[in-house]
């Protein structure tokens, strides 16, 4: 009988959804002949401390206190830290969790043990001879505790690790450290991954392999040869998520969330290619980037739905192929496939495509806004303005579509008076989608910040509490085995008080937005703008002529003048100057109905979407200096 490779999946990888990467590396074994089964462990760890709790720990607590990790430590190690001294480490956050589920998180930990020595008795360690488990977000102390006692069962069985923990130096020093830990694949490994088990089999050498850490005489080694990127997606199998669905029917107690279809249509960034954001890390060692075409997109989404069910698509993508607004969303309108996709995107998106999105069946996108200031979004190198990203927030709150962004601060370079213009701008926009979380930046790894802290002023680069209390290792080792660092970044106490004062509005704001609205009542001659936001008069304001018609201009950003020229171009008789417009849009700033950053303007009223400002060119004439580079698609 030939052999298996078991393919495993560990706690806390969240319930909602399959696992792309062992989805893709199933069906390209299949693909090749070899035989392959996975196991979502997860489920069975969510049947034992409870489905709630699970998916609290795994999608609900901060990602650098590590609870999910901590929770596997006996498991892993013989000696380990008492329970007290996760909240010693969590410090003031303590706040975060309360009494009952602190109990549960320490019965959780108590039955780790347990667990791994059940899971591991159910293999049939006969029937494989390579198990892989995979590692992303908390799946790490778990993943390294199953390995270890497979390992220990049967020491015939190889064992392999990879995901985004294993990626670059992450995966050499644990392969170091742990001597159960036979073979790593860093970053992608759809094409090194068959070749691995190929030679495993045919009891060929790895340590030539690029990307493909080893053992050789006892030393851990790791291939010289360059590591090799997937360059056609579209050469890809379709991921198999058999073994998700089975678990997920099987499960007692279904996660409030999911189960959704989890798929990619790209991989990289093509804005990161040209300016890497200076806090990501998202794009690990391969940022170049690789879409599949989008006939093979829509193939892959007709398949999955139809495969699966017609449950939500989630893509793993961090960044939308352009192509795909005029080649694949239409398509899926026009065939009435509502894929309820999932995107993240960057903010600068025009309406219009953002409709698209919508209409292709997304309730929900992460556009990539981190910061609504200019100053810090160019420090962070985004490419973008914060009034660009108000726009965005403002027609996502015009289609219904929900938008899952995030306040980042604590970029060097921060000035005082940058929170005090988002404080102020919050304060007129909480008719619109607040922030999910306002936090301070984490050192990620493979960003530009973690790369050369010092470039940045970035001082005490350090590990977090939450490695130091889940692993027994020296500093310098965690520092090479952490995805993420803390450290001390240039920021002034006059910034941090500042930004104590944008936290508190935001807050403000998270509490008044179900109650605020600034909406635009449409006649063929006038405009009527209702502002019912929390902290502002209640009041109707009418307006006709060019004011009405500068208004509804300014449904996207435009600079004053762009706006005169507009208005010179429909009005040719009346010579407006620029003293008129400005008269008018002073009357709009007088009641913060609009919003102005340097020359640039955007209305905050909610428009009707049968309004789409056809009549409004993006652009007018050639002079290309009227729209800021930043501002283009
Ligand atoms: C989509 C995504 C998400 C989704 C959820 C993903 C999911 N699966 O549920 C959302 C948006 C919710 C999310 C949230 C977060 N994310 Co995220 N996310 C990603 C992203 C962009 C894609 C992941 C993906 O599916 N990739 C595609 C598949 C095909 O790749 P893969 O799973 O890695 O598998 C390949 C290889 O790793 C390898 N492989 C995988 N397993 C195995 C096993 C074996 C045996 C072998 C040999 C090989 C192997 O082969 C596979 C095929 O090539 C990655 C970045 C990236 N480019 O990968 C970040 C990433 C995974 N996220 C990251 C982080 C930090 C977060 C957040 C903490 C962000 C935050 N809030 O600060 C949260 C935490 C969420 C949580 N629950 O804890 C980090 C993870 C760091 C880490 N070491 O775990 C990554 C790597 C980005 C980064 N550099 O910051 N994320
Ligand atoms: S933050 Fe987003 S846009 Fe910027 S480099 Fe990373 S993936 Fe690309």
């Amino acid at each position: 009988m030939p052999k298996r490779v078991l393919l495993l999946v560990m706690p806390f990888l969240t319930l909602r959804r399959p696992h792309l990467g062992v989805g893709l590396l199933k069906a390209e074994l299949n693909r090749k002949g070899l035989e392959c089964d996975i196991r979502y462990y997860n489920f069975r760890f969510a049947g034992v401390i409870g489905t709630a709790v699970y998916e609290r720990i795994a999608e609900n607590t901060p990602t650098h206190h590590m609870v999910g990790e901590f929770i596997f430590t006996p498991a892993l190690f013989d000696e380990v830290r008492p329970f007290n001294d996760f909240m010693a480490a969590i410090g003031s956050d303590l706040k975060r969790y309360d009494g009952p589920f602190l109990q549960q998180i320490e019965r959780a930990r108590n039955l780790s043990p347990a667990f791994i020595h059940e899971c591991a008795s159910q293999i049939d360690l006969d029937q494989y001879d390579i198990v892989g488990l995979t590692s992303t977000f908390q799946q790490n102390v778990a993943s390294l505790a199953m390995g270890k006692e497979i390992k220990r069962r049967a020491p015939h069985i190889v064992t392999a690790f990879g995901g985004a923990n294993f990626e670059g130096v992450m995966g050499v020093e644990l392969h170091r450290q742990f001597p159960f830990v036979d073979v790593v694949c860093s970053g992608e490994a759809d094409d090194i991954f068959p070749e691995v088990v190929r030679r495993l089999r045919s009891g060929e050498p790895l340590h030539e392999m690029g990307g493909v850490t080893c053992r050789l005489g006892g030393e851990t080694v790791t291939g010289s040869t360059p590591q090799t990127f997937v360059t056609g997606l579209n050469d890809l199998p379709y991921p198999d998520h058999t073994d998700y669905f089975r678990e997920f029917t099987a499960a007692k107690e279904k996660p409030a969330m999911g189960p959704e279809l989890t798929m990619e249509t790209s991989r990289g960034c093509w804005w990161g290619q040209k300016h890497h954001c200076t806090f990501c890390g998202l794009n690990g060692l391969s940022m170049t980037y690789r879409s599949k075409s989008p006939d093979r997109a829509y193939r892959e989404i007709k398949y999955l739905l139809a495969e699966y069910g017609d449950f939500d698509i989630f893509n793993t993508d961090n960044i939308v192929d352009l192509r795909y607004f005029s080649e694949l969303f239409p398509r899926l309108i026009s065939e009435g496939i509502k894929a309820k996709l999932f995107y993240e995107t960057k903010a600068n998106l025009k309406k219009t495509q953002l409709m698209l999105i919508k209409r292709a069946g997304s309730y929900s996108i992460q556009p990539g806004i981190e910061s609504l200031s200019s100053h810090v979004l160019a420090l962070m190198d985004k490419g973008i303005k914060g009034i660009q990203n108000v726009q965005l927030l403002r027609w996502a709150r015009e289609m219904d579509l929900d938008v899952q962004w995030t306040i980042i601060y604590g970029f060097p370079g921060e000035e005082p008076e940058d929170y005090q213009k988002v404080t102020r701008l919050v304060g007129a926009i909480k008719h619109l989608q607040p922030p999910l979380v306002v936090t301070r930046f984490r050192l990620d790894r493979f960003s530009p910040m973690f790369k050369d802290p010092a470039k940045y002023g970035i001082v005490n680069v350090r590990s977090y509490r939450g490695h130091q209390i889940c692993y027994p290792f020296p500093e310098e080792t965690l520092q090479r085995i952490a995805y993420f660092l803390d450290c001390n970044p240039p920021m002034t106490p006059e910034t941090f008080r500042e930004i104590k004062n944008m936290w508190q509005a935001v807050d403000t704001w998270r509490q008044f937005h179900p109650k605020s609205a600034l909406t635009a009542e449409v006649t063929p001659s006038s405009l009527i703008l209702r502002d019912r936001r929390a902290g502002y008069p209640m009041a109707d304001y009418t307006y006709h002529g060019l004011a009405r018609d500068l208004y509804l201009a300014l449904d996207g950003v435009h600079s004053d003048s762009f706006l005169l020229e507009w208005a010179r171009t429909k009005y040719p008789s009346a010579q407006y100057t620029a003293d008129d417009v400005q008269r008018i849009l002073n009357e709009f700033l007088a009641h913060d109905l609009v919003l102005c950053e340097d020359n640039l303007y955007l209305a905050l009223a909610l428009l009707p979407l049968d309004r789409i400002t056809d009549d409004v060119p993006e652009k007018l004439g050639t002079a290309a200096e009227r729209m800021p580079a930043a501002l283009g698609t």
